[in-house]
């Protein structure tokens, strides 16, 4: 990884929202690192990012067009892409196509598809993924702010003296911004995280609120009672540019009276509340940080309120150090808003509420029928195409078979639809499978154009890599579509720079200063300065100078984008998740992400140093759930809701509240045959935004009764998916492998052909015991092996059995050594806990045992820690617990 400044392309990470800079290079060994020159990172890089150059391989990859499984020229493909939708329009109208977009596209492959879709096709039903992640903060924005904009920076994180994180995991989802707020860390400067789990987060807290999940609401409303009952409400800033006080104020009188209520809700402490309450009430400087705990509720338009109430009761809003602000998740989840790719807006932060905007949409782009009102959002568009409503469906760069919620029915909705269209960049996901037509798009490193992060800055995604195959851009296939549907003059693109100078001139277009969301300064950017665009915040507004700058800050001034000028204070009533545990299914499922992986694992999963963090679909449960339920650490579980199975791996979780347990969102069928996180969640959404309520579901939880465990590890390219109750895959470097287990027994002797692929030259049986091991080598060289046992804790770890795999010709001492499965002579490390250094757990235990008693002697030591810092907090747990046990 040495890459410097001077060879190198400036670009941008592809996954989460803090939008770090990168330098990346290309060549037959690609190499990344972190730009120090980019505002966001200013060079650091979180493990994600520093392992991009091991996603960027061919492997996997969707390399040419496919209809209905045949793979075809790109002509031929455009052509069925077209006519399916023509058709569909002739004969059932434009509201029979619908497209379901991404904050996973640039924002010029974005803007293209909302302008065909809601300008030319003229069906409004345009929906994203963002819809499941963002669309609750950006009504709470609308209502609060008049426009869905973030009023703050990434400065203000590091200059808050009170830091409140409420829902959010920022130490593994957006984790060079929690290195900032970690750095940041001064006396006096506090930090609250407001999690129904402790997580790595919350390593950095001085109070953390374990709060009954769903309560946010009746903790903020008891803050804004709070405040008011103690001289904290700023009565000027309210009186100049607020209205709705009084009323957010009753209606938080009732439903969080005093401590006690708030307390005795939120099953919190009084104390800790009240501390809580009174850090708030003494620090002007503060910054309330909100994410997915916050927008995947059916409150979570009215979290975002209750949140805003507070900072706008106390005048904290666009100032530094003072704001709140909303954490977005993907690359261009933002991007995405601003282009208005979101079923209920238009384009350009313009709405179909409005017919002034509407005329000017119409005019700016020569439609001739404009989509007339807001489409389907995202749970009901696939409600609609359950019904049969919906003839063609495009998905473009999302994964909606396992990430929205009720699986089993979206897929029986992508079964049902006559069309369904994906572009992606894979050719194997869990969506794909549905396609009738398959469109290669290029992947990070290939394509070029912007993506804007959670503080409104633009960034430049630049190629340093050629296309894999024939993938195309996404917004060259999108205009190539549209030309063949007769739309060539308002689709003539030949490169990104021309989408965006047009995407920014819409922003400007009649923009007499009520939308907040403006690039006029970038509307006429030339070629060469959209190539070396530098990161920049809108607005970004044209001075009389000719000087293009940027805003850091929004509303400072307390105007607000609400025609009158003014911000609203909401009234928020309580609303708590429609169901409550019981008899048949007493626990809330919590789902959420793991630091290595990136939602549905198409490219993380494609690093096998990714995989070694969490290698297996889990389960988090409580020591007192553990005995409750009658299952083991580390032994397989079953989660059950309505006929739908999650298996995964229990893990003992201190962290848990009794009651509730966490499973990651990331596995699907691709990695696993029965661990969808969102197979135990509902149709049920947020009734302002139409987010769905995915941070909770309700289960059982029950034993897996494996009659055995097994792992495999096969030379690559054998099939994937095995008759086995349980199997994981996990890729390796040097081989495939999977975990398996099952609830009936197996002929293991006779059936050793079909796990290894063939007869095998080494078994060790020994049926009493429940062991069984082969191993298959041919010319020498292993190609496959099996180790079987009752217990899974006798499995040994595979670590020396990979590397068995990277040598052509076994050794005659390896070659025995196989069923044992170690080298006699080398040390078995452990789960590897730092991905960076690869150091494992057992190394670390032995250090700590040795004397090393903090993070930095650990570091000093076996260097864990020491890269992006990442595992820090699970280093200071090991520290803890286990360096208290050798304190003499
Ligand atoms: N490693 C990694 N990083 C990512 C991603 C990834 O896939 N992997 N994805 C990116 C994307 S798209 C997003 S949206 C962000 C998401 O970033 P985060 O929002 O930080 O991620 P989550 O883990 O989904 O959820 C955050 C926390 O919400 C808590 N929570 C659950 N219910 C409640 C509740 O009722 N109240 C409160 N206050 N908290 C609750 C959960 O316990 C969880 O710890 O991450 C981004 N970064
Ligand atoms: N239960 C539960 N469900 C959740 C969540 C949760 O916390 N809990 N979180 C929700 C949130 S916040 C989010 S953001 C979603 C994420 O969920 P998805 O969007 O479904 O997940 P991804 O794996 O990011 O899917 C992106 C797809 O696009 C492809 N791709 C990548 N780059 C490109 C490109 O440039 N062009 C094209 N055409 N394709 C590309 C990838 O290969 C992949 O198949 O999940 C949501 N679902
Ligand atoms: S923090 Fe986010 S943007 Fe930065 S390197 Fe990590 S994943 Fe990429
Ligand atoms: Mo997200």
């Amino acid at each position: 990884m040495t890459v410097t400044s001077t060879d190198s392309c400036r670009t941008t990470c592809p996954y989460c929202g803090v939008g770090c800079g990168v330098l990346a290079q290309g060549g037959t060994t690609p190499s990344v690192a972190g730009d120090p020159a980019h505002p966001a990172n200013a060079g650091r890089l979180c493990v994600k990012g520093a392992n991009l150059h091991e996603t960027t391989g061919h492997g996997g990859r969707l390399l040419a067009p496919k209809v209905a499984g045949r793979r075809v020229s790109w002509p031929d493909a455009l052509t069925a892409t077209s006519e399916a939708i023509r058709q569909a329009v002739a004969e059932h109208g434009p509201g029979s196509v619908a497209f379901y977009l991404s904050g996973q596209l640039l924002t010029e492959d974005y803007y293209v598809a909302n302008k065909l879709a809601k300008g030319f096709i003229g069906t409004p039903h345009v929906d994203t993924n963002s819809r499941l992640c963002m669309s609750s903060a950006v009504a709470a924005h609308k209502r609060a702010f008049g426009a869905d904009a973030v009023p703050g920076c990434y400065d203000d994180l590091e200059l808050a003296d009170l830091l409140v994180l409420v829902g959010s995991n920022a130490a593994w989802n957006h984790p060079v911004l929690y290195q900032r707020m970690k750095a940041a860390a001064r006396d006096g400067r506090r930090v609250v995280v407001i999690d129904p789990r402790r997580t790595a987060t919350s390593e950095l807290a001085d109070l953390h609120l374990s709060l009954r999940p769903g309560t946010d609401t009746v903790l903020f409303n008891g803050l804004l009672v709070w405040l008011a009952d103690h001289q904290g409400v700023d009565q000027d800033y309210l009186s100049r540019h607020c209205d709705g006080y009084e009323l957010a104020l009753a209606a938080a009188r009732d439903a969080a009276p005093d401590l006690g209520s708030v307390a005795r809700q939120c099953d919190l402490a009084e104390a800790e509340v009240e501390t809580f309450y009174r850090w708030f009430l003494e620090t002007p400087r503060t910054v309330t940080g909100f994410s997915q705990g916050a927008n995947q509720s059916v409150a979570g338009t009215d979290k975002g309120n209750a949140i805003i109430n507070c900072h706008l009761a106390t005048g904290r809003v666009g100032r530094p150090g003072a704001s709140p602000f909303s954490l977005t998740g993907q690359p261009n989840a933002m991007g995405g808003r601003e282009v208005g790719g979101l079923a209920n807006t238009l384009a350009a932060h313009m709405d179909y509420q409005s017919e002034a905007d509407k005329a000017l949409v119409t005019e700016f782009w020569g439609s001739r029928q404009l989509a007339d009102g807001p489409g389907l959002k995202a749970v009901d568009m696939f409600d609609a195409i359950h019904r049969g409503e919906i003839k063609v469906l495009w998905v473009m760069a999302t994964n909606p078979a396992v990430s929205l919620p009720d699986t089993v029915r979206v897929r029986e909705a992508l079964k049902r639809c006559p069309t369904v269209i994906v572009s992606d960049c894979m050719a194997d996901t869990d969506t794909t499978a549905y396609a009738d037509i398959l469109l290669p798009a290029t992947g990070w490193g290939e394509k070029d154009g912007t993506v804007t992060n959670s503080e409104r800055r633009i960034s430049r995604q630049r190629g340093f890599l050629p296309p894999a195959g024939e993938a195309r851009p996404d917004w060259w296939i999108i205009s190539a579509v549209a030309r063949q549907l007769g739309y060539g003059k308002a689709f003539d693109y030949q490169a990104p720079a021309d989408v965006f100078r047009e995407h920014a001139a819409l922003s400007a277009f009649g923009n007499d200063g009520q939308r907040v969301f403006n690039l006029a300064g970038l509307a006429t950017l030339g070629d060469d300065a959209y190539d070396t665009l530098a990161p920049i915040q809108w607005p970004v507004l044209d001075t009389a100078a000719g000087i293009v700058t940027g805003t850091p800050r929004l509303f400072a001034d307390g105007v607000f984008c609400h025609p009158d000028g003014r911000a609203r204070l909401v009234p928020i009533r309580t609303v708590l998740p429609v169901s409550q545990p019981d008899a048949q299914r007493p626990l809330v499922v919590n789902t959420g992400r793991v630091r290595d992986q990136w939602h549905t694992m198409t490219r993380t999963a494609k690093s096998a140093r990714l995989l070694q963090h969490r290698a297996e679909p889990f389960i988090d449960v409580h020591p007192h759930d553990l005995q409750r339920f009658g299952v083991a650490d580390q032994g397989l579980a079953v989660l059950e809701n309505r006929g739908q199975r999650y298996i995964g791996r229990v893990r003992r979780a201190e962290g848990q509240r009794p009651g509730e347990v966490f499973v990651p969102i990331h596995w699907n069928q691709c990695y696993t045959g029965a661990g969808l996180a969102s197979a135990l969640t509902e149709r049920i959404t947020d009734p302002f935004s139409g987010q769905p309520e995915s941070k909770y579901g309700l289960a059982a939880l029950r034993p897996f009764p494996a009659r055995w465990h097994a792992r495999l590890l096969c030379r690559t390219g054998r099939p994937r998916r095995w008759k086995a109750d349980y199997w994981s895959y996990v890729p390796l470097d040097h081989c495939d492998s999977w975990w398996l287990a099952s609830e009936t027994e197996m002929d293991w002797v006779g059936q050793a052909d079909y796990w290894l692929g063939g007869v095998p030259q080494l078994v060790m049986s020994d049926p009493g015991q429940g062991r069984y091991r082969a191993a298959r080598i041919v010319d020498g060289r292993l190609e496959a092996i099996i180790l079987v046992d009752r217990e899974v804790s006798r499995l040994p770890e595979s670590a020396w059995l990979e590397a068995c795999f990277s040598q052509d010709a076994l050794s005659e001492r390896d070659r025995r050594a196989l069923l044992a499965a170690r080298d006699s002579e080398a040390e078995d490390i452990g789960a590897i806990v730092c991905s960076c250094f690869q150091v494992g757990q057992n190394q670390i235990e032995a250090a700590i045992a040795d004397g090393a008693s903090s993070v930095a002697a650990l570091g000093q030591q076996l260097r864990c820690g020491s890269n992006c810092g990442s595992c820090i907090p699970e280093l200071k747990a090991l520290v803890e617990t286990l360096g208290e046990a050798v304190e003499p």
